[in-house]
């Protein structure tokens, strides 16, 4: 398996976080913002929706989204419940979070953080991102107050899938996250996970 990857990108790392987890290694292309690798990557096809992450198989298969490619590897894992409600509730977070949380949190500290975006930093947009984003933290927060996990008692792809861009939401995106308890200790639980690798150091 071959994985192109944005060391700067939450969605590519919750994919290199989940394999760190399971003690998997694959080959990896770097393929951040202004690298030549990138446009090489989608020149040679290797990206069939011009984003990162892409996870190329053995047999040629690419396999785009990350979600998409952490239910590949996540596939017999712990890291998939059992049951069907439980697999459709982690479904369920991740769908919420490439259709709500990514597009507001990570979309904020991206504005703040990458300089091809900083024209559309304005104070308006960072505004409205900024209250936004706290109304969907606090759908987390009230979520995992008295909750370990967001599904279950064990971790779930959901809260490898939502660990990416929460975490840096406070130092990237600007969010107050003195105001979530319960959010910051599931953040601290994560990151004790016997594999965890802290973003850049895979
Ligand atoms: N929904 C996609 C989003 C992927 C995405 O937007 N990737 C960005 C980095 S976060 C990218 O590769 N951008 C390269 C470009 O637009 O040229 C996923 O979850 O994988």
């Amino acid at each position: 398996m071959h994985l192109y990857s944005m060391p700067s990108s939450g969605n590519s790392y919750k994919v290199r976080l989940l394999l760190a987890l399971l003690g998997q290694s694959v080959d990896m292309t770097d393929v951040e913002y202004g690298w030549p690798a990138l446009e090489r990557a989608k020149a040679e096809g290797a990206l069939p929706f011009g984003k990162a992450p892409v996870l190329a198989l053995d047999d040629g298969t690419l396999l785009p989204e990350s979600n998409a490619i952490l239910m590949y590897l996540g596939h017999g894992t712990a890291f998939i419940p059992a049951s069907p409600t439980a697999q459709a509730q982690t479904l369920g977070w991740m769908f919420w979070e490439q259709n709500q949380h990514e597009g507001v949190i990570a979309v904020r500290a991206a504005l703040r953080t990458y300089p091809h975006r900083a024209a559309q930093a304005t104070p308006e947009r960072l505004a409205q991102l900024l209250d936004a984003g706290h109304d969907l933290l606090a759908v987390m927060e009230r979520h995992l107050d008295g909750r370990d996990w967001l599904v279950g008692n064990d971790p779930t792809l959901a809260d490898i899938c939502l660990y990416a861009y929460t975490h840096s939401a406070g130092p990237k995106g600007g969010f107050d996250m003195g105001r979530y308890p319960a959010i910051g200790a599931w953040l601290d639980r994560v990151a004790a996970l016997p594999g965890f690798a802290p973003m850049g150091a895979q």
